[in-house]
């Protein structure tokens, strides 16, 4: 078991799981080789052959006798039986599905055939689960967009990409080889995303030369049959890198002429090409010259974008938007800007302030075939952040959440952080717009005000490795990700269990310990790595890994927590601070403008006060630190010995490869706790009340012990090693 089937392994129950009454044969509707359909059936089969060890026969046509499982579109039911399926199956939306098990006689009904393959899927997860039972209902997505991204780089390296290289890329080219796509797209299909962009936000131009738009071509080729559309993300400058114009001015009739001259190539090779994506005018200063843009080879100077020419955000959307139209495809138009200010400004402006104050000013701007894709928070995948506002400041724009399994500032992938009930954070917010309750997740959806489009991407980023993203238990993450996606109301705890049940099968004491671990995870991790709404303290200049809580202060990308000798906490209010808290609508807003109501977990988001403050919990926000860094790292070491009572109960490849893992986050998770505290114990000068802080009695110092062929090396900042000396 290298991980490499994930979820969709199709194992042998358990002695004791009784085999139901099967079907004996499998009807797929649609027998042609790129039909989502053709791919049930022989998912069906597949699936029935791995579970139970019996082979059934898949063909196009037949009876709909009882013991026979058929599946197909509504049409296509209609046109081979001739009879109209019950209503539900009929008032099916795009994507959805009607599933009907009676014993052996299973219809699977999809809107679309994308829908039909989904409820394949389905029915073959209850199976893998030993559920028997009988069901009959219709499904539904929340919303059409379900997307994911792939920041893979046309050199086959992937940025933010901890599971080795890319499936796509390698280079400077597409894969000869895509047999891991196409093994992605059946993974992504089972959790019914409908779209994956398979390149880097900061795109290559180079994506879309001929060659390559052949070559993606052939990725889209292998996504087909498993109803998966291929997106690319787009360089703004293109037009000037790839179509040597003198410039790449939204408003120019040349560049115009470029992207329609690029869509049409693609839609010539992709019929069904989902959309673009596109990251403009972000993460670097902008109003620099569009040629110092290209040319420079500055650290971060930014993505090129239309400020550059003095044209707003919708106005670059609007020309993708226009291009695609024709061809049906949609324009994800990223949220992520900062660095608004110009220089003198950047080490005052709050980067958190900035996507509403470019977007706001642009609602109802964007065509109605963009999404704005928004980041759950306002700075970038913090292990804590209050919901972006955006969400509440665009009501007559499409929106969608942008969320990320890549786990850039939680540990990588080399500590479990289950992520789901961050998520449901954020998605579970009621941002009060009008006064009127309003959910993200209603929000994203289109529901609450009323839009066409909307829903998510999130940034996944698996790579060659077997087990896709690096880590066997990062993988519930992905799965969770498309449940919700597809219902955002879905129980966090249940979808682990099912994952679990699907990934390491039904013994009870698996289920209950992987979900005690992954429930008590990303708590503990913000135990140890960031408290009170401080964000994640990593290195924020290079590694985004390790601890590194000086760097915070030290850039000018507006992620500060401003601590100081005194205090620490960075002044979001509108009174005294940078007036974040007033980009929500009024009553969220005088929520976080008093410190009163601020809840303790976003209290240094939004307001900059004294060590000594008491939290709600009575504790001062100084021995809060302390404490909270021992808990999560205590925490973090139960994790093994939690593991460890799972020998014999999973195979040994993926229990020993799991057990790394949680070894490695056990100490890393002291890494984290001793930098830390130690940290603010200097800075602050406030003792630990529990004398912990620098008290190691039982440890070793490496430099203490015989060193052959190590040096012991003063490091700085001095709390990233004990006493500030590591060897090297
Ligand atoms: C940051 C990543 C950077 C991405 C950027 C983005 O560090 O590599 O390009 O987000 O979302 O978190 O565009």
């Amino acid at each position: 078991e290298n991980g490499l089937q994930a979820w969709l392994r199709y194992a042998p129950l358990p002695a004791g799981h009784n085999a139901p009454a099967l079907p004996s044969s499998i009807i797929a509707l649609n027998s042609s080789a790129s039909s989502p359909v053709n791919t049930a059936g022989q998912e069906l089969q597949k699936g029935i052959q791995g579970i139970f060890g019996k082979t059934l026969r898949v063909s196009s046509t037949g009876k709909a006798t009882s013991a026979a499982a058929v599946v197909g579109t509504v049409s296509q039911f209609q046109k081979a039986f001739g009879n109209s399926p019950v209503t539900d199956a009929l008032s099916l939306e795009e994507d959805g599905f009607w599933l009907n098990v009676q014993g052996s006689t299973v219809q699977i009904l999809g809107q679309n055939e994308r829908g039909a393959l989904y409820g394949a899927f389905e029915y073959l997860s209850m199976l893998a689960q030993g559920n028997f039972s009988d069901v009959q209902y219709a499904t539904n997505p929340a919303a059409p967009v379900r997307w994911i991204n792939s920041w893979d780089n046309m050199d086959g390296s992937i940025t933010r990409g901890f599971g080795g290289n890319s499936i796509f890329f390698a280079n400077g080219g597409v894969l000869s080889n895509l047999t891991r796509a196409a093994e992605y797209a059946r993974l992504l299909s089972s959790i019914r995303i409908n779209a994956a962009v398979v390149n880097d936000v900061n795109a290559n131009f180079t994506t879309i030369n001929p060659e390559n738009i052949q070559g993606v071509g052939r990725i889209a080729d292998v996504f087909r049959p498993y109803g998966v559309q291929l997106g690319l993300s787009l360089d703004f400058a293109s037009p000037m890198e790839l179509g040597n114009l003198s410039t790449y001015d939204p408003l120019d009739d040349g560049v115009i002429a470029f992207w329609d001259d690029i869509t049409q190539q693609i839609y010539d090779r992709i019929p069904d090409f989902a959309g673009y994506l596109v990251k403009a005018d972000s993460e670097g200063k902008f109003f620099v010259s569009p040629s110092a843009m290209l040319n420079s080879t500055e650290f971060n100077l930014g993505t090129p974008g239309p400020l550059v020419y003095n044209r707003t955000l919708a106005q670059g959307a609007n020309l993708f938007a226009q291009a695609i139209k024709p061809f049906g495809g949609i324009v994800m138009y990223r949220a992520f800007v900062y660095n608004q200010l110009p220089d003198e400004a950047i080490w005052t402006a709050d980067r958190a302030n900035a996507a509403v104050d470019f977007f706001q000013p642009l609602d109802g701007q964007f065509d109605d075939n963009v999404i704005v894709q928004i980041k759950y928070g306002p700075i970038d995948f913090q292990v804590r952040e209050p919901a972006s506002p955006l969400f509440a400041n665009l009501l007559e724009t499409n929106t969608a959440l942008e969320l990320q399994v890549a786990q850039e500032y939680l540990g990588q992938q080399t500590h479990l952080v289950y992520l789901p009930p961050l998520w449901r954070t954020i998605l579970d917010f009621d941002l009060r717009v009008q006064n009127q309750s309003s959910f993200v997740r209603d929000v994203i959806t289109g529901e609450r005000f009323k839009r066409p489009l909307g829903g998510s991407a999130a940034v996944v980023n698996v790579g060659l490795n077997d087990t896709w993203l690096g880590s066997h238990l990062a993988m519930s993450n992905l799965y969770a990700y498309g449940r919700l996606a597809w219902d955002w109301t879905s129980d966090s705890e249940e979808i682990l269990q099912d994952w679990t049940r699907l990934t390491f099968g039904l013994d009870e004491t698996v289920i209950d310990t992987i979900t005690q671990m992954s429930m008590a995870s990303w708590p503990a991790y913000e135990n140890y790595s960031g408290n009170l709404g401080e964000q994640t303290l990593n290195d924020i200049l290079y590694t985004h890994f390790g601890p590194n809580p000086q760097t915070l202060d030290n850039t000018p990308w507006g992620q500060w927590t401003r601590a100081d000798h005194t205090s620490i906490g960075m002044d979001r209010t509108v009174s005294n601070g940078t007036g974040f808290s007033g980009q929500y609508p009024p009553e969220v807003a005088a929520m976080f403008e008093d410190i009163e109501t601020t809840p303790d977990n976003l209290l240094l988001w939004f307001h900059h006060v004294n060590y000594t403050q008491k939290l709600k919990s009575g504790k001062t926000v100084i021995q809060h630190f302390y404490d909270a860094h021992y808990e999560g790292a205590e925490t973090a070491h139960q994790f093994v010995g939690m593991w460890e009572s799972l020998k014999g109960k999973i195979d040994d490849e993926r229990f020993e490869d799991v057990l790394y893992r949680q070894v490695f986050q056990a100490g890393h998770s002291i890494v984290w706790r001793d930098a830390i505290v130690n940290f603010y114990n200097n800075i602050s000068g406030i003792p630990d009340d529990a004398g912990r802080v620098g008290h190691h009695p039982f440890r070793i110092e490496a430099e203490s012990m015989e060193l052959d062929g190590y040096q012991p090396y003063v490091v700085s900042p001095f709390e990233a090693a004990s006493g500030s000396i590591a060897i090297v």
